[in-house]
């Protein structure tokens, strides 16, 4: 087909490709979620339908989209590990990180009447997530950013539900109530929880503390049938195609499965966790 005299306009066009045999995760962040959760009157601290709804989006996003081995997610923001092997788009970063965002956002609008059953979506204040990708080297680092991430799940809860303990149960004022914080560390939380509310910041529900981690069980032999370890960098290279469509495959039918557990210490990747490879 001829071309015509614009086509040279393409030559412009700059594609950043993300490091070949390095983990990719990418995580999505609600725009303006303190304004957009005020709008339709998230229950505070935790609104369970808004944090149910972005794992049902998530969960829709695993399914759709193989490459990703787990996802982590709490507050407005989701995370997803995609495998070293991935070369879904060619690894190009601006396809990858758009296609996550604009997929995880249609899911969370189309979803949205089954988990707020009331309330209906205005055009003027529809939800839209950022996103970006960041690349680690090894499963050392990957384990590390999802600490990090569930590190900020358990601080920032452990404060709103002081913060709204207080307000809402106390009677302070929000003002008054971030004076009494201001300073406290997590242990004086826990204990301004216990003795003026009765509260043991424990019995808190679990998703709303440890947030929420999604994997495949892709059950015996699993995806990853080697350790990280002894795959040197040519292998990573070399894998046949039909390998990495059979890991694609079993991925693709492997049941999806929510859990709410401590994903900073070793128990978790020694069980569950071990399929991210
Ligand atoms: P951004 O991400 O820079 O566009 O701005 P925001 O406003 O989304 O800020 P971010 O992501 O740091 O904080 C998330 C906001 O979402 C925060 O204001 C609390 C709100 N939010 C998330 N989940 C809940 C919930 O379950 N209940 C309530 N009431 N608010 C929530
Ligand atoms: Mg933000
Ligand atoms: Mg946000
Ligand atoms: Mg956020
Ligand atoms: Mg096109």
């Amino acid at each position: 087909m001829a071309k015509s005299r614009f086509e040279y306009v393409r030559t412009y066009e700059q594609d950043a490709i993300l490091l070949p045999n390095t983990y990719i995760v990418i995580r999505l962040d609600g725009r303006g979620f303190h304004r957009f959760s005020a709008h339709y009157n998230f229950r505070k601290p935790n609104d369970k339908r808004a944090l149910c709804l972005m794992n049902a989006a998530a969960k829709q996003v695993m399914r759709q989209i193989p490459d990703v081995e787990g996802a982590y997610g709490q507050s407005d923001e989701y995370s997803f590990v995609l495998s070293r092997e991935c070369r879904m788009f060619d690894r190009r970063e601006a396809k990858l990180v758009s296609t996550f965002a604009s997929t995880f956002t249609a899911q969370y609008q189309f979803l949205w009447p089954e988990f707020f059953t009331d309330i209906s979506l205005d055009g003027n204040m529809l939800p839209s997530f950022d996103g970006r990708a960041v690349l680690y080297p090894s499963l050392r680092e990957v384990r590390d950013y999802f600490s990090w991430r569930q590190a900020d799940c358990h601080i920032n809860n452990l404060y709103n539900t002081s913060f709204w303990t207080l307000v809402l149960t106390g009677g302070l004022s929000e003002h008054d109530a971030e004076q009494a914080l201001m300073g406290t560390n997590s242990g004086a939380k826990n204990e301004l929880l216990f003795s003026q509310f009765g509260i043991n910041y424990n019995d808190e529900e679990i998703m709303y503390r440890k947030g929420t981690m999604l994997i495949r069980d892709v059950g015996a032999g699993g995806a990853a049938s080697e350790s990280t370890e002894s795959r040197d960098v040519q292998e990573w290279h070399e894998k046949s195609k039909r390998q990495v469509e059979r890991e694609e495959k079993k991925r693709r039918k492997a049941e999806i499965v929510e859990l709410h557990v401590d994903i900073i210490g070793d128990e978790f990747w020694r069980g569950a966790g071990r399929w991210i490879s």
